[in-house]
């Protein structure tokens, strides 16, 4: 097909001829010109609605994986090996690293290049950093059409980083097929937030650094916690590796499969955008009760107050912030 039959199959403009071009490019798998339709998407050019118009379903979707957890954790180095294995299948990679731009991540991305440079000479990977800008609304719309750029290009599996330590990780679970999350052993300390956030949307769960100390008994707080999980639906695994080492990394690509095939039965698929959906409405409840708590219902002094008592040494944070819930909970429920 030529340009213009593209553009005008997609309802393009003739003055979108350049933009049909660049999807002619793409479809031909160049990577440089996904790597200037995802700029303009990301720019929120005019021409981005068109071009993501004439890629769409003109190649199979790859299967994509969140690769999420905190800081640290050896997400980049996963990815990397795990690129390796596919690409030893003969497999197209594509890589969205995405970065909520936090404090603690500062850096990371130049830190990724650099040691996801083992396959900056590879035309069959191609990888691309996303900052979100605080822009956390749209970030999952956001993800799923740099991959969808990916899948016009020709990725067979596509891989989505980003470090989970606020609402980043919810959105890209959102974009993504099957989600891993990676733990180490010295993840113990977030236990709490993991049973909540991270662990909800585990499909995979990563214990990466197993060559440290307390990899069993960090397993064994990751097993209790799944206890909580509903009956009868999937399971999420436990899967060991030293990422350095190229341990766990087979492993790994199998329980994905696994989840996968899992995730390919129909009543499986209608109840996970349920489940996916009420994800998000709980996390939007979070926000919104803090909020409504924080301003409208005065809160902010009784923290305060709260975090004077904490600091005296008087009670820990979560004995607090449990006091405060009580509380609040108590005058919700009192009659006007
Ligand atoms: N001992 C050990 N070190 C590891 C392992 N995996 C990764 N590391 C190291 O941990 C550090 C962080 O690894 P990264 O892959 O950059 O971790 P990340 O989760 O991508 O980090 P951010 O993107 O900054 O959140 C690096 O120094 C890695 O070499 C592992 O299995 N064992
Ligand atoms: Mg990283």
């Amino acid at each position: 097909m030529t340009a213009r039959e593209t553009a005008a199959r997609a309802g393009l403009p003739a003055r979108a001829g350049g933009a049909a071009a660049l999807v002619e490019e793409i479809l031909r798998g160049d990577a440089r010109a996904a790597a200037r339709a995802m700029s303009l998407i990301e720019n929120g050019a005019p021409e981005a609605g068109a071009i993501l118009e004439a890629v769409y379903g003109k190649r199979p979707a790859a299967p994509r994986i969140g690769i999420t957890g905190p800081p640290g954790a050896g997400k980049s180095t996963l990815v990397t090996e795990y690129a390796l294995l596919l690409r030893r299948e003969g497999l197209r990679v594509g890589v969205v690293a995405v970065d909520p731009t936090s404090p603690f991540t500062g850096g990371a991305i130049l830190g990724d290049r650099v040691r996801m440079g083992e396959h900056a000479t590879d035309r069959d990977v191609f990888i691309r950093s996303m900052a979100t800008r605080g822009s956390l609304g749209g970030l999952a719309a956001r993800t799923g059409e740099l991959c969808e750029i990916l899948d016009a290009w020709g990725s067979r599996t596509t891989l989505i980083e980003t470090v989970g330590v606020g609402q980043s990780e919810l959105d890209v679970a959102e974009a993504a097929d099957t989600t891993a999350v990676v733990l180490t052993p010295e993840s113990g300390d977030a236990i709490q937030t993991l049973k909540a956030g991270l662990m909800e949307i585990a499909d995979v769960i990563v214990l990466n650094k197993a060559d440290h100390a307390g990899a069993d008994a960090m397993e064994a707080a990751l097993r209790s916690s799944l206890a909580f999980r509903k009956a009868g639906g999937w399971k999420p695994p436990i899967v060991r590796t030293v990422a350095t080492e190229r341990k766990g990394i087979e492993e790994l690509h199998r329980a994905l499969g696994e989840h996968r095939a899992y995730t390919a039965r129909p009543d499986v698929a209608a109840a996970r955008r349920v489940e996916k959906t009420r994800a998000r409405l709980r996390n939007a409840i979070r926000e919104g009760l803090l909020d409504a708590w924080l301003v409208d219902r005065g809160l902010e002094s009784e923290l305060d107050r709260a975090a004077e008592q904490v600091l005296s040494g008087g009670v820990s944070p979560y004995r607090a912030a449990r006091e405060l819930i009580e509380r609040m909970t108590r005058n919700g429920e009192r009659p006007n």
